[in-house]
């Protein structure tokens, strides 16, 4: 018999079935025993009968055991009905139960709510849960819909390397590989040497990479490993031509979430970002200016924003623009990476510029140094070896239109959708000072 996914048992009222799935509940209730099972595409209620052949089998199945079952899809009586649940309806009367897999005893009630350590150090367990499938599945989403935003408009989707001959950000700390002959390479930070190169070749390039930083401190918003996604294009009026493509492909991500997952936001008690057109931008002196005034408190670094001042700002923008993302620019030049272009004639500010989303940075960019002679010479003011660069610098020497780019940290993104307090949250498998899958220290 062909399986039938779960999703599709609605059709098949009276006659005989098959499915493949994982058992959610199991409930003895006098001589019967209910048994709910899951697959991909949902969850039906089994009800195995004291006189069926698989009685003795279903006593026996444990929770989260892999089974096949064989059995009759009825209508519910009507006192039984719960309408507002998928297949509220129906039941599966079980005819055969073969265990594929049986689970052992859990450690916990998977319902628990257990403390982030104890997630994290169960997560291969706790992906069984609604929770967890949520939160990968709008993960998912939100790839699918920023490839999909960005090859609708003649981007070119490309691999950066996770192997690098040096840091491209400079700050960043880059953890070291023992490469051949004794040599030293490095994790990549960023893709952002590559993905400019790749607009000499498209004009437009994109990429979904892997990126690697020793972060030295533990926060709830840093990883050591972490997904950016990368865009950059050429032939750049300014970086206002990037703040432009970066909006139209956050608010298609944004629709596209609601559109697939309402649920989701519901379960997790929040709602769908406010991405109105266009998301307010401000400079660093206007978003300080606003939070001294509205917040009545003065601000320690002026040449940058403090985790404070982010989530301040943020409050702000929802409350007086209705937007749950701001763009701050007007940074200093010294304080962005080295390859950043300065604001034509407004130094000391820079083109650089961040996207905030529900209280925290998500995004960064900028327009990017496309001259040879004045990139060499940035190098050169930050004490870096041109020569060391020199792969980058082809770039220069070798036709580099006015360009610019930017980065969206996957996880951060998919964390703030969610309201999720901790960035380990949104991450299936995260890596961190203190962490690879196993906790580091005891
Ligand atoms: P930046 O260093 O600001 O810029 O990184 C871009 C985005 O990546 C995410 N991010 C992180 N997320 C979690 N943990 C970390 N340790 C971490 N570091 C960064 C954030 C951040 O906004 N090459 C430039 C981008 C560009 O100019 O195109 C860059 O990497 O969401």
């Amino acid at each position: 018999m062909e399986r039938t996914l779960i999703r599709e048992l609605n059709t098949c009222v009276g006659t005989q079935v098959l499915i493949r799935g994982w058992v959610s509940v199991r409930r003895d209730q006098g001589k019967m025993v209910f048994c709910d099972v899951r697959d991909r595409s949902g969850m039906v209620q089994g009800i195995v009968l004291p006189i069926s052949p698989a009685i003795e089998i279903a006593k026996e199945v444990t929770v989260e055991s892999a089974v096949e079952v064989v059995g009759t899809i009825n209508k519910r009586p009507e006192k039984n009905i719960t309408a507002d649940k998928q297949n509220g309806d129906i039941e599966l009367s079980v005819e055969s139960l073969t265990i594929l897999n049986k689970a052992q005893t859990l450690p916990f009630d998977l319902d628990a709510d257990l403390n982030l350590d104890t997630l994290l150090d169960n997560r291969p367990l706790m992906l069984h849960t609604e929770r967890e499938r949520d939160i990968f599945a709008l993960q998912a989403t939100v790839m699918q819909a920023y490839r999909n935003a960005l090859i609708k408009r003649e981007f070119t989707e490309f691999q950066a390397p996770a192997l690098v001959g040096g840091d491209a950000e400079g700050g960043a700390a880059a953890f070291k590989v023992s490469y051949y002959n004794e040599m030293t390479a490095f994790l990549a930070t960023s893709p952002q040497f590559y993905k400019e190169l790749m607009v000499n070749a498209f004009e437009r390039a994109f990429t979904i990479a892997k990126i690697f930083r020793g972060e030295k401190h533990a926060t709830p918003r840093h990883l050591s490993e972490l997904t950016q996604m990368d865009f950059e294009m050429g032939f750049i009026r300014d970086y206002h031509d990037v703040t432009r493509v970066l909006e139209e492909v956050v608010r298609e991500v944004v629709v596209t979430a609601g559109e697939k997952h309402g649920g989701i936001f519901a379960r997790f008690d929040t709602t769908l970002p406010l991405a109105p057109d266009p998301f307010p931008m401000l400079t660093l002196t206007e978003a300080q200016a606003i939070i001294r005034a509205e917040f009545k408190r003065e601000i320690e670094d002026t040449s940058d924003m403090s985790p404070e001042d982010e989530r301040q700002i943020c409050e702000w923008a929802r409350r007086e623009k209705q937007s749950d993302f701001i763009f701050i620019t007007g940074y200093p030049t010294k304080k962005r990476a080295f390859y950043t272009y300065e604001e034509p004639g407004k130094a000391p500010f820079s083109t650089g510029f961040d996207l905030l989303f529900r209280g925290l940075e998500i995004n960064s960019g900028s327009q990017r140094m496309h001259d040879y002679d004045e990139m060499v010479a940035r190098m050169q003011e930050r004490d870096l070896d041109h020569e060391k660069f020199s792969f980058y610098l082809q770039g220069h020497k070798y036709g580099f239109p006015p360009h610019g780019g930017c980065s969206t940290g996957l996880e951060r993104f998919t964390m703030k959708m969610l309201d999720l307090k901790n960035i380990r949250e949104a991450t299936a498998f995260p890596r961190d000072m203190n962490r690879i899958d196993m906790r580091l220290s005891s």
